[in-house]
């Protein structure tokens, strides 16, 4: 999809293709045929860069057929650089600027909490979005609001854009930090699916406390070439590393 868009973020859309395999395949209740059914899980996709991931799982998970990613980017296409709700089924918010996934995540919450539905709401935020403050208002509200029912999972690569995030701004301890702020957290591999799995699936981890799931990521995972190289962050590759990666990922998935 990036290739034939010629635009995009494959280190990232590769850094969480294992959790949201996990999300789509086994953690989140949904139907594709209705995709806003009310009982239905909620899933925000705040790190909206890596709308080529979000797309090619719910093509996979059914909402609409797979022929359309070709269109990724096109003039006129429904599969936008950005996810828009509007236009294509399973998107759950309009993402892309970094720090809106969660606040709108802890408003989705806090709505199932007043009209007592028992349905989650799921956010997964890249970890140098996590330098946005919008976050850290949203974290502090949800532990106000004690939603239990709110899952933050933090795509914790290590790389933003052009850099490390520790030698950025560094969010170090950040386990710590997320604890601080009243929420029950832990941590995870990242590619490791039946770790993924297992954790997300049990939640809440603690009653009363919103839930922080740290995946410990390798940016462009899959693809040794790209794996942990930040220029990976935006490039597009050539046909030649097209075909070799095309090669490793479906090696790797047989
Ligand atoms: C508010 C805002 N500022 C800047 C950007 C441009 N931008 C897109 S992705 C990105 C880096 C994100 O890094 P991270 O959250 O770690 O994402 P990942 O490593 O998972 O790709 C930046 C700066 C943006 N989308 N929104
Ligand atoms: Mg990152």
């Amino acid at each position: 999809m990036v290739y034939g868009a010629g635009t995009g973020h494959p280190g990232g859309d590769l850094s969480a293709a294992d959790i949201l395999t996990a999300l789509y395949f086994d953690v989140l209740r949904f139907d594709p045929a209705t995709p806003l059914l009310p009982g239905r899980d909620r899933f925000i996709m705040s790190k909206g860069h890596c709308s080529a991931l979000l797309y090619a799982t719910l093509a996979e998970a059914g909402f609409f057929p797979a022929e359309r990613l070709s269109t990724y980017m096109k003039p006129l296409s429904l599969l936008n650089g950005h996810p828009d709700r509007n236009k294509c089924p399973g998107v759950e918010a309009n993402t892309g600027p970094l720090g809106h996934g969660m606040p709108i995540a802890v408003g989705a919450a806090k709505a199932a909490k007043i009209t007592g539905a028992n349905w989650r709401t799921f956010v997964l935020t890249g970890d140098g979005e996590l330098q946005e403050g919008s976050n850290w208002e949203a974290a502090m509200a949800a532990a106000q609001f004690q939603l239990d029912n709110l899952t933050l999972i933090v795509d914790r690569n290590r790389l933003q854009q052009g850099d490390g995030t520790e030698t950025t701004i560094s969010l170090e301890p950040l386990p710590e930090r997320f604890t601080s702020f009243g929420w029950a957290v832990r941590e995870v591999d990242g590619h490791d699916l039946s770790a993924l799995v297992g954790t997300l699936r049990s939640v809440p981890f603690e009653a009363g406390r919103p839930n922080c799931v740290i995946a410990h990521t390798i940016k462009g995972r899959g693809v040794p070439f790209m794996e942990n190289r930040v220029e990976w962050h935006h490039r597009i590759p050539t046909s030649t590393e097209m075909e070799t990666a095309m090669t490793l990922l479906i090696e790797e998935s047989e």
